[in-house]
Protein backbone atom coordinates (compact mmCIF):
# COMPACT_ATOMS: atom_id res chain seq x y z
CA UNK A 1 0.00 0.00 0.00
CA UNK A 2 1.15 3.39 -0.96
CA UNK A 3 1.08 5.80 1.69
CA UNK A 4 -1.89 8.12 1.61
CA UNK A 5 -0.96 12.53 1.55
CA UNK A 6 -1.33 13.51 4.72
CA UNK A 7 -4.94 14.65 5.22
CA UNK A 8 -5.94 18.17 6.42
CA UNK A 9 -7.72 18.99 9.38
CA UNK A 10 -11.71 18.56 9.74
CA UNK A 11 -12.02 14.26 9.18
CA UNK A 12 -12.91 12.41 6.30
CA UNK A 13 -15.38 14.48 5.00
CA UNK A 14 -13.33 17.22 4.09
CA UNK A 15 -10.28 14.99 1.63
CA UNK A 16 -8.14 17.12 -0.53
CA UNK A 17 -9.14 16.88 -3.75
CA UNK A 18 -5.56 15.23 -4.03
CA UNK A 19 -6.10 12.62 -1.50
CA UNK A 20 -10.06 11.84 -3.40
CA UNK A 21 -8.38 10.95 -6.40
CA UNK A 22 -5.35 8.67 -5.29
CA UNK A 23 -8.65 6.83 -3.63
CA UNK A 24 -10.69 6.91 -6.74
CA UNK A 25 -7.23 5.61 -8.75
CA UNK A 26 -6.48 2.70 -6.32
CA UNK A 27 -10.26 1.81 -6.73
CA UNK A 28 -9.68 2.05 -10.51
CA UNK A 29 -6.22 0.09 -10.81
CA UNK A 30 -8.32 -2.80 -8.06
CA UNK A 31 -10.70 -3.59 -10.56
CA UNK A 32 -8.53 -3.42 -13.79
CA UNK A 33 -6.69 -6.02 -12.09
CA UNK A 34 -9.69 -7.93 -11.78
CA UNK A 35 -11.34 -7.43 -15.65
CA UNK A 36 -7.91 -8.37 -16.29
CA UNK A 37 -7.64 -11.87 -14.60
CA UNK A 38 -11.30 -12.47 -15.10
CA UNK A 39 -10.13 -11.94 -19.04
CA UNK A 40 -6.88 -14.00 -18.85
CA UNK A 41 -9.00 -16.60 -17.04
CA UNK A 42 -11.97 -17.05 -20.26
CA UNK A 43 -8.65 -17.32 -22.88
CA UNK A 44 -7.30 -19.81 -20.69
CA UNK A 45 -10.68 -21.70 -20.50
CA UNK A 46 -10.64 -21.74 -24.46
CA UNK A 47 -7.31 -22.32 -25.46
CA UNK A 48 -7.78 -25.86 -22.63
CA UNK A 49 -11.05 -26.73 -24.17
CA UNK A 50 -10.25 -25.99 -27.81
CA UNK A 51 -7.27 -27.90 -27.55
CA UNK A 52 -8.90 -30.48 -25.40
CA UNK A 53 -11.76 -31.27 -27.97
CA UNK A 54 -9.47 -31.86 -31.16
CA UNK A 55 -9.81 -27.54 -31.42
CA UNK A 56 -13.34 -28.09 -32.81
CA UNK A 57 -16.83 -26.91 -32.16
CA UNK A 58 -18.16 -29.97 -29.59
CA UNK A 59 -20.83 -31.01 -31.98
CA UNK A 60 -18.08 -31.41 -35.26
CA UNK A 61 -18.58 -30.53 -38.87
CA UNK A 62 -20.07 -33.33 -40.67
CA UNK A 63 -22.34 -33.13 -43.33
CA UNK A 64 -24.79 -34.82 -44.91
CA UNK A 65 -26.85 -34.25 -48.59
CA UNK A 66 -30.15 -32.92 -47.38
CA UNK A 67 -31.67 -34.23 -50.75
CA UNK A 68 -30.85 -37.87 -50.90
CA UNK A 69 -31.18 -38.56 -47.14
CA UNK A 70 -34.07 -41.04 -47.90
CA UNK A 71 -32.59 -42.86 -50.58
CA UNK A 72 -29.04 -43.28 -49.81
CA UNK A 73 -26.45 -43.50 -46.90
CA UNK A 74 -26.49 -43.48 -43.17
CA UNK A 75 -29.96 -42.14 -42.43
CA UNK A 76 -32.14 -43.78 -45.25
CA UNK A 77 -35.43 -45.63 -42.82
CA UNK A 78 -33.82 -48.97 -42.56
CA UNK A 79 -30.61 -47.44 -40.88
CA UNK A 80 -32.46 -45.85 -37.87
CA UNK A 81 -33.03 -46.77 -34.55
CA UNK A 82 -30.28 -47.81 -32.42
CA UNK A 83 -27.38 -50.63 -33.43
CA UNK A 84 -24.36 -52.42 -31.60
CA UNK A 85 -21.87 -53.45 -33.62
CA UNK A 86 -18.35 -54.12 -32.44
CA UNK A 87 -19.15 -53.25 -29.11
CA UNK A 88 -20.65 -49.67 -29.68
CA UNK A 89 -24.07 -48.93 -29.23
CA UNK A 90 -25.06 -45.78 -31.94
CA UNK A 91 -28.68 -44.13 -32.03
CA UNK A 92 -29.43 -42.76 -35.46
CA UNK A 93 -32.40 -40.67 -36.18
CA UNK A 94 -33.89 -38.10 -38.21
CA UNK A 95 -36.06 -35.14 -37.01
CA UNK A 96 -38.52 -33.51 -39.19
CA UNK A 97 -42.03 -30.90 -39.28
CA UNK A 98 -43.19 -32.49 -36.50
CA UNK A 99 -42.07 -35.99 -35.46
CA UNK A 100 -38.97 -37.70 -34.98
CA UNK A 101 -37.86 -41.01 -36.18
CA UNK A 102 -37.80 -43.33 -34.63
CA UNK A 103 -40.65 -42.07 -32.42
CA UNK A 104 -39.30 -44.49 -29.17
CA UNK A 105 -35.73 -45.47 -28.96
CA UNK A 106 -34.40 -47.66 -26.89
CA UNK A 107 -31.12 -47.69 -25.19
CA UNK A 108 -29.37 -49.60 -22.49
CA UNK A 109 -28.16 -48.13 -19.47
CA UNK A 110 -24.58 -47.94 -18.18
CA UNK A 111 -23.64 -48.32 -21.68
CA UNK A 112 -22.06 -45.33 -23.64
CA UNK A 113 -24.30 -44.34 -26.34
CA UNK A 114 -23.45 -42.14 -29.24
CA UNK A 115 -26.23 -40.46 -31.16
CA UNK A 116 -26.14 -39.70 -34.04
CA UNK A 117 -29.09 -37.35 -36.00
CA UNK A 118 -30.02 -34.41 -38.05
CA UNK A 119 -33.02 -32.62 -39.87
CA UNK A 120 -34.49 -32.75 -43.24
CA UNK A 121 -36.23 -29.36 -43.09
CA UNK A 122 -35.69 -27.23 -40.76
CA UNK A 123 -33.40 -26.61 -37.83
CA UNK A 124 -35.15 -28.88 -34.94
CA UNK A 125 -33.17 -30.10 -31.24
CA UNK A 126 -34.23 -32.58 -28.62
CA UNK A 127 -33.27 -33.37 -24.97
CA UNK A 128 -34.05 -36.68 -23.41
CA UNK A 129 -35.87 -36.18 -19.88
CA UNK A 130 -33.33 -34.42 -17.13
CA UNK A 131 -30.11 -36.21 -18.65
CA UNK A 132 -27.26 -34.06 -20.36
CA UNK A 133 -28.19 -36.23 -23.43
CA UNK A 134 -29.32 -32.30 -25.98
CA UNK A 135 -28.76 -31.21 -29.27
CA UNK A 136 -29.66 -29.27 -32.46
CA UNK A 137 -30.33 -30.95 -35.79
CA UNK A 138 -29.40 -28.93 -38.63
CA UNK A 139 -30.48 -29.69 -42.24
CA UNK A 140 -27.11 -30.62 -43.63
CA UNK A 141 -25.05 -31.32 -40.76
CA UNK A 142 -24.93 -34.36 -38.82
CA UNK A 143 -24.96 -34.25 -34.79
CA UNK A 144 -23.18 -36.23 -33.29
CA UNK A 145 -22.29 -36.99 -29.55
CA UNK A 146 -21.69 -39.75 -26.67
CA UNK A 147 -23.43 -39.95 -23.37
CA UNK A 148 -24.26 -42.54 -20.79
CA UNK A 149 -27.44 -43.16 -18.98
CA UNK A 150 -27.06 -43.91 -15.37
CA UNK A 151 -30.97 -44.89 -14.92
CA UNK A 152 -33.38 -47.12 -16.43
CA UNK A 153 -37.19 -45.98 -17.53
CA UNK A 154 -38.62 -43.67 -19.85
CA UNK A 155 -37.55 -40.39 -20.80
CA UNK A 156 -39.55 -37.70 -23.10
CA UNK A 157 -37.43 -36.44 -25.72
CA UNK A 158 -39.03 -32.65 -26.93
CA UNK A 159 -38.21 -31.05 -29.57
CA UNK A 160 -36.29 -28.02 -27.68
CA UNK A 161 -35.71 -25.19 -31.31
CA UNK A 162 -38.96 -23.54 -32.01
CA UNK A 163 -39.93 -25.44 -36.08
CA UNK A 164 -43.01 -23.88 -36.57
CA UNK A 165 -46.97 -24.30 -35.82
CA UNK A 166 -46.52 -28.26 -34.87
CA UNK A 167 -43.54 -27.43 -32.20
CA UNK A 168 -45.68 -28.31 -29.20
CA UNK A 169 -46.64 -31.43 -30.31
CA UNK A 170 -43.00 -32.94 -31.48
CA UNK A 171 -41.48 -35.66 -29.00
CA UNK A 172 -40.23 -38.95 -28.99
CA UNK A 173 -40.10 -41.13 -25.99
CA UNK A 174 -36.72 -42.99 -24.77
CA UNK A 175 -36.69 -46.14 -23.30
CA UNK A 176 -33.51 -47.13 -21.12
CA UNK A 177 -33.24 -51.07 -20.48
CA UNK A 178 -31.02 -52.84 -18.19
CA UNK A 179 -27.48 -53.17 -20.37
CA UNK A 180 -28.41 -57.09 -20.00
CA UNK A 181 -31.96 -57.02 -21.54
CA UNK A 182 -30.55 -54.27 -24.14
CA UNK A 183 -27.62 -56.92 -25.06
CA UNK A 184 -30.59 -59.84 -24.98
CA UNK A 185 -32.44 -58.26 -27.75
CA UNK A 186 -29.60 -56.64 -30.16
CA UNK A 187 -28.64 -58.48 -32.68
CA UNK A 188 -25.54 -57.16 -34.91
CA UNK A 189 -26.90 -55.64 -38.22
CA UNK A 190 -30.72 -55.18 -37.06
CA UNK A 191 -31.77 -51.69 -35.87
CA UNK A 192 -33.55 -51.72 -32.32
CA UNK A 193 -36.62 -48.82 -31.72
CA UNK A 194 -39.60 -49.28 -29.27
CA UNK A 195 -41.89 -48.20 -31.96
CA UNK A 196 -45.04 -50.33 -31.46
CA UNK A 197 -45.29 -52.07 -34.43
CU1 LIG B 1 -38.95 -29.51 -34.17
Amino acid sequence: MSAVPPMPSGGEHSESPSSAEHVAERAERRWAVIVGVIIALLIVMMVVTGLHWSAMPPSRVETVDVNTLHLKGEFVESNLGTSFEDGKVVVRLLAQQYSFVPQCIVVPSEISVTFRGTATDTIHGFMVGTTNANSMLIPGFVATFTTSFKKTGERLMPCHEYCGTGHEAMWARVQVIPPEAFLAKARAGERLSCVPS
